[in-house]
């Protein structure tokens, strides 16, 4: 298998898929990364497009078979691969629908919540008041129906680590970058914890960072993120597709 990919919370969900399998002792072959340079824009290049038309990482390609869409890259390598991470029967359709929430929810309003946070310095502050007031409370909304989730489990499905905890840990782990506060919950705290513990979490979020950055990025890292989150988000990126 081939995996496009940059070091980005979409990007850290398949490392993080690829270790767990691996520590289920799944034999998951030779999966060659290939590093996407959102910054020069490779995601826009010929050879990417014809991966994936929407021009956004990742892409998981196995034989002739290109994947785009992080969360149905999880469900593929579930699926192949068949272990806990992504049960059968009714189990399988609760963990269905916490990523698809994921998909359709968590990712996209904390990825504009964190957009308007810190990668817009362009914008003057009152054309930026709404946009940030509407996905700051609609992510606190989000991060209230995950704390209710929580309420008598130790993971998002109950007491299996699954697909749907993968999905959605990326972007909670950044609620400092993004801004969103997730310290009221203690038990989203806890869920925090709990995942970042797992072995094979740490390696997949090794994935293009330094170690002793892996928690905590640097100044200079967090420029550079800043920067290449601004390029992302300008509507010149935005108009390129
Ligand atoms: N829904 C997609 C979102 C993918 C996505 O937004 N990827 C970002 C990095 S986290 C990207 O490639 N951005 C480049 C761009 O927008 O030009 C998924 O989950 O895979």
């Amino acid at each position: 298998m081939e995996l496009w990919t940059s070091p980005t919370p979409n990007g850290w969900k398949v490392n993080i898929m690829i270790e767990e399998l691996i520590e289920a002792g799944v034999d998951v072959g030779e999966v060659e990364i290939r590093m996407i340079d959102l910054l020069k824009g490779e995601q826009f290049s010929g050879d990417f497009t014809e991966r994936n038309l929407n021009n956004k990482i990742p892409v998981l390609r196995d034989g002739d078979l290109d994947i785009m869409e992080s969360c149905a890259i999880l469900q593929y390598l579930g699926e192949k691969y068949p272990s806990p991470l992504l049960p059968d029967g009714k189990k399988r359709w609760e963990v269905i629908q916490w990523l698809t929430w994921q998909a359709a929810n968590l990712g996209p309003v904390f990825g504009n919540k964190l957009s308007y946070t810190r990668y817009m310095e362009d914008v003057p502050p009152e054309q930026k008041a709404h946009p940030l007031a509407r996905f700051g409370t609609e992510a606190l909304r989000l991060v209230k129906v995950l704390d209710k989730k929580l309420d008598d489990r130790d993971w998002i499905c109950g007491d299996e680590f699954t697909i749907a905890d993968i999905a959605v840990y990326p972007w909670i782990r950044g609620w400092k970058w993004s801004k969103v506060n997730i310290t009221d919950y203690p038990r989203i705290m806890a869920w925090v914890n709990r995942v970042r513990a797992r072995p094979a979490v740490g390696r997949g979020l090794a994935f293009g960072v330094p170690e002793d950055e892996i928690d905590q990025w640097s100044e200079q890292r967090k420029k550079q993120y800043a920067k290449s989150g601004a390029s992302i988000a300008s509507t010149d990126n935005l108009a390129r597709s």
